[in-house]
């Protein structure tokens, strides 16, 4: 790890201006002012245990109650709530109908294109039972692994609830990854079902999930996958193996619409989730019931400061984390009405999202920077044409969002009467860490402000040791949350590695390593600065470059390759790989095409590379390791700074520059 990659970022201009909330927005809201933030915080701190426990009974209704708030007996694998019994989908649909709530909407789903249905709670309730009768019958048992692959569809979320009614944890694949990519995940955490669909629409195209499906089970997971769900979406022609695959519609309608809710153990596991890290494949980061229930409820609830009518749309995929947490379990464990939408925006739609905000008059709207980016680019006229005065509250994730960014984004599309919610998180801390209350803290462009009451971080350099003001330095969290990963699945080392060794702060071990460069101004304010590992975010989209390395090395032509992320004004970053080919292999356009291509059935589309330097060797120092910083300034078109000193080959530079 390290912070040179990102040191430019220190001299950007220090950003003065600040938005209160107004009086109006702060009167009406949950936490309602700085100094109740305060006050909640000071509570946390002087003391954790009841701060917590406190939370989990008035948020989170437990079937047996839980005594032990924190076990660190055996930390960094923490225990939360643990003699507590619960069923996550319990608190997110049945509690809300015996409180009155069964015949509110509580999801929305727009479909691509001009599809749409509604679910009330009592709906819903329905489909998740059904659903649940389904997988009982293809013989799912509680503590069962079902890796969902499947387009933005109500089926989806069904899918999701279903297996947590029935105590079978869900690993959901994001639908844009490639079958190879789908099959390391299904081996690695032997899911031995999939439920998936005929395909998906995806920015005017078909994406074909149960092909995807059947290769992944044909070229390695066959010994591992059992059975096959596949929803009915596109119509389009595939193949169902008989006694193996079952059509959604089929299996499901006839199923009983009451399913009984698993008991679960507070630390039973609710999901897996992939996620990328600077070696080696993607992390099977583990999440458990009661923490992570409370984390998502909690947060939602403070950060969205829900209200019974509020129209709440999340932009994300369920295939991320941020569609785990804020499409499905933080609204619904709040009894809020949730959107989900099927389509991206593209060039011939830019006006979608806008179109749906109007049509649904959304109050709460959640996208990612990257998306903003792109409708700044096209410009205001699109969005001006449309009402968006339902709007009172704007969030963003993913990334950092730049000041002109946020301001257009508070401009543009909130009209300057809404807040902005800029909130730091990771698939590992399972839901929001950093961000502003929006009724309680004044924001700055660009910032995303103050910890969460009970979150504590810090920013430190590589000896633990707290950096000045305004200095770059990691991003560590000092105390567990409740919504912490528990671990890596099938790999508790790596976990421990990962997360928990990198830094010890004031001689204290079990402090989070988040992989995040970050710096606090003069007023305390956070500014996050990106990942200082070997992660790149591709439009929000974490990749470790690792992967992306494997899969060109996968290829016959290519002896050895290396890959940075490039600063780009849209995605935020875009890939540039640095490729050595096989003795006798000859270097061409068309060869660097085909290995972008190759990427993209090695990992999904997200991958692509923008750019392939092909060259006859990459630098390294005479230790052998390629020298990434080189690389990057190649990439950025900048002149090499620093020390090449450690260099074995100087004469790389030269060559490397003409190819690039
Ligand atoms: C929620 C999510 C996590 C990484 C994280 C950061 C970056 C996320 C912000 C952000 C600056 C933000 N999970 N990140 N949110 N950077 N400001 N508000 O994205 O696991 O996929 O990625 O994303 O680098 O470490 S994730």
């Amino acid at each position: 790890m390290s912070l040179d990659k990102r040191n430019s970022i220190n001299n950007i201009l220090e950003e003065n201006r600040i938005f209160h909330p107004s009086k109006n927005f702060a009167d009406n809201s949950n936490i309602r002012s700085f100094e109740q933030y305060h006050s909640l915080k000071k509570q946390a701190l002087k003391n954790p245990a009841h701060f917590w426990e406190s939370f989990a009974k008035s948020e989170i209704d437990w079937f047996e109650p839980f005594e032990t708030v924190l076990d660190s007996e055996n930390a960094p694998f923490f225990k939360w709530f643990k003699e507590g019994k619960l069923n996550i989908t319990y608190n997110c649909i049945d509690r809300h109908i015996k409180n009155g709530l069964g015949k509110k909407t509580a999801l929305i789903w727009e479909g691509e294109p001009g599809d749409s249905r509604k679910f009330t709670y009592n709906e819903l309730l329905k489909e998740v039972c059904k659903t649940a009768n389904a997988l009982k019958e293809i013989g799912v048992k509680k503590g069962d692994l079902v890796c969902i692959y499947m387009p933005m569809i109500p089926e989806a979320m069904f899918a999701m609830l279903a297996c947590a009614r029935i105590g079978a944890p869900h690993s959901v694949v994001f639908g844009g990854f490639s079958s190879e990519a789908l099959k390391d995940r299904l081996i690695d955490g032997s899911a031995k079902f999939v439920i998936t669909a005929d395909g998906g629409f995806r920015k005017d195209k078909v994406i074909e999930l149960k092909n995807a499906v059947d290769a992944a089970i044909e070229n390695g997971a066959s010994k591992i996958v059992e059975k096959v769900i596949v929803v009915q979406r596109t119509k389009k022609n595939i193949s169902m193996l008989k006694n193996r695959d079952y059509w959604w519609h089929e299996i499901v309608k006839n199923q009983k619409d009451w399913c009984e809710p698993e008991i679960m153990n507070s630390e039973d596991r609710l999901f897996i989730l992939y996620t990328s890290g600077s070696t080696g494949k993607p992390k099977g980061v583990v999440h458990t019931t009661g923490g992570y229930n409370l984390w998502s409820h909690l947060t939602f609830k403070w950060i969205f400061d829900i209200k019974i009518d509020d129209i709440y749309w999340c932009t994300a995929d369920v295939g991320w984390i941020t569609g785990h947490s804020y499409i499905v379990y933080g609204p619904l464990s709040n009894g809020a009405t949730t959107i989900m939408y099927e389509g991206v925006p593209r060039p011939s739609n830019l006006g979608a999202f806008w179109e749906i905000i109007q049509k649904y008059k959304v109050s709460i709207f959640y996208t990612a920077p990257t998306a903003i980016r792109s409708f700044m680019k096209s410009g205001r006229e699109i969005p001006d044409k449309y009402d968006l005065d339902s709007l009172r509250l704007l969030g963003t994730v993913g990334e950092p969002i730049n000041p002109e960014a946020w301001m257009w984004y508070r401009d543009v599309i909130g009209k300057n009467k809404c807040p902005i919610v800029d909130t730091w998180w990771q698939t590992e801390t399972g839901g929001v860490m950093i961000s502003p209350l929006p009724g309680a803290i004044a924001t700055k462009p660009g910032s995303a402000t103050f910890p969460l009451p009970g979150i504590e971080v810090e920013v430190v350099d590589k000896n633990g040791k707290k950096v000045k003001e305004n200095e770059g330095g990691f991003l560590i969290i000092k105390k567990p949350w409740p919504g912490m990963m528990r671990t890596i699945h099938g790999n508790s080392e790596r976990y421990i590695k990962s997360y928990w060794e990198h830094i010890s702060f004031q001689g204290e071990k079990n402090v989070y390593f988040a992989g995040d460069g970050a710096r606090i101004d003069k007023d305390g304010y956070i500014w996050i600065m990106g990942r200082v590992d070997d992660v790149i975010s591709v439009s929000g989209h974490r990749l470790g470059t690792m992967e992306i390395e494997s899969a060109l090395v996968s290829h016959e032509s290519v002896a050895e390759a290396a890959v940075v992320g490039k600063k780009d004004d849209l995605k935020g970053e875009a890939i540039v790989a640095f490729v050595s080919l096989e003795k006798d292999v000859k270097t061409s356009l068309e060869l660097a095409e085909r290995l972008k291509k190759h990427v993209v059935s090695e990992i999904g589309i997200i991958a692509r590379p923008e750019k392939i330097i092909i060259s006859d060797s990459l630098p390294k120092t005479r230790s052998g390791k390629i020298m990434r910083r080189i690389l990057r300034s190649i990439a950025a078109g900048e002149r090499i700074t620093g020390d090449i000193s450690t260099l074995e080959d100087s004469s790389v530079l030269e060559k490397l520059k003409e190819s690039s």
